[in-house]
């Protein structure tokens, strides 16, 4: 049996929890989506050991190694569990594999009975490897270093099941939703059940706080937005909430544009990821004023141009910067981004004072 570690007793004074919790504190804390992977030397080598990428995820030595390597060389404020969203579906029984260089390969979900071969019965036996990395993970990190765990939101993962692989127009899966919205809203409603339970096992295991990553909340219109990103994201907020009323819940509905607002009225989250296309003076105006904001540099400027970039920093440390807020990119690190740019990075943040 695995003993868990309670919640309150690594939670005290982390400038990250702090700034969650919407208080401003000296430093503006810092972490980078997707921070641990394929720009680090140290994870390439760990990667080609492991066999395949969820041979990686499932081995919490390996996992636990790859999440600290990011906290070792650069000291950012949190870790992120190393895992990916689509373990959810593959521990619900939908088939998942990683091709070099192809990316994500799915058994597609697109009609009740493929749909009827998935279930919850399963589910959290198949992702103990992903609990017992963040027990490691929470005993092994330093004590002013924050742990965060994460999921995908239901219609970001719902898009690889019903794709089979990462999509650009996201006709197959708009189509089914419109044509057969019955068999989709059970969709949905699996992973929401699945994803609450998942984060809630995350958290009792030492996630102090939880990301949804919606990275293609953006393809959806204003309605289908309220029925698959704002009503799935309400229901998993409410389900942690009723067990764990204090761990904040970070939302990133990448792509959502002034829907942003709606998904920061109704679903309840502690705050939220801003994507790189935003307006940061709309932002500090709008949204800045309702809750902590986490972003939101492009993460192709960051790889592309260490002057621009530093400038562009400094921008956003001056928009934000007086109010809680989380230094962050607007989506992930890309594997060619130099390694001395995102030192550059860490240096002007950390140099920037209010
Ligand atoms: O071989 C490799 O190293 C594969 C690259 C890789 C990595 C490093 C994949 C495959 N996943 C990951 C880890 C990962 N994925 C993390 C780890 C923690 C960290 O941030 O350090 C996280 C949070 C994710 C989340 C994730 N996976 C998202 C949401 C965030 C985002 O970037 O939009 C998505 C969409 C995925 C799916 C996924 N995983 C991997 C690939 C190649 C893809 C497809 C991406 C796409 O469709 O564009």
């Amino acid at each position: 049996m695995m003993s868990v570690i309670p919640v309150s007793k690594h939670s005290s004074n982390k400038v990250f929890l702090n700034t969650l919790k919407g208080n401003n504190s000296d430093a503006i804390p810092l972490w980078l989506m997707r921070q641990a992977g394929r720009y680090l030397p140290e994870y390439r080598e760990i990667r080609k050991n492991a066999g395949s990428f969820l041979n990686l995820c499932y081995t919490p030595e390996f996992a636990t190694e790859v999440t600290l390597q990011p906290i070792r060389r650069f000291g950012f404020d949190a870790a992120i569990l190393f895992s990916d969203i689509l373990v959810v579906p593959d521990a619900l029984g939908c088939k998942v594999s990683f091709t070099e260089g192809e990316g994500p390969r799915l058994e597609t979900i697109t009609d009740e009975s493929a749909l009827s071969h998935l279930s919850l019965d399963n589910f959290l036996k198949h992702l103990s490897p992903v609990f017992q990395t963040v027990q490691n993970l929470a005993q092994e990190l330093p004590k002013q270093t924050a742990l965060i765990g994460f999921a995908g939101s239901p219609w970001t993962v719902a898009t690889y099941m019903v794709e089979g692989k990462t999509s650009k127009q996201f006709e197959k899966i708009r189509h089914l939703s419109y044509a057969s919205p019955d068999f989709f809203h059970k969709l949905i409603r699996l992973l929401v059940d699945a994803t609450s339970l998942y984060l809630k096992e995350q958290i009792k295991h030492g996630a102090e706080v939880v990301q949804l990553f919606d990275s293609w909340s953006g393809v959806l219109p204003e309605i289908p937005f309220k029925q698959w990103v704002i009503e799935p994201t309400k229901h998993i907020v409410a389900n942690i909430k009723a067990a764990y009323p204090d761990v904040p819940i970070i939302g990133f509905p990448k792509g959502a544009g002034i829907n942003l607002l709606k998904y920061i009225n109704e679903t309840g989250v502690d705050a939220v990821g801003i994507d790189y296309t935003l307006p940061l003076e709309w932002v500090r105006d709008s949204v800045q004023t309702h809750l902590p904001v986490q972003g939101n540099l492009d993460p192709v400027l960051l790889a592309a141009d260490k002057t621009a970039m530093k400038q562009q920093v400094e921008k956003i440390l001056a928009t934000f910067g007086n109010k809680p807020f989380i230094f962050n990119l607007g989506h992930g690190i890309l594997p060619h981004t130099p390694i001395e740019h995102v030192e550059l990075l860490v240096e002007t943040v950390r140099n920037w004072k209010r």
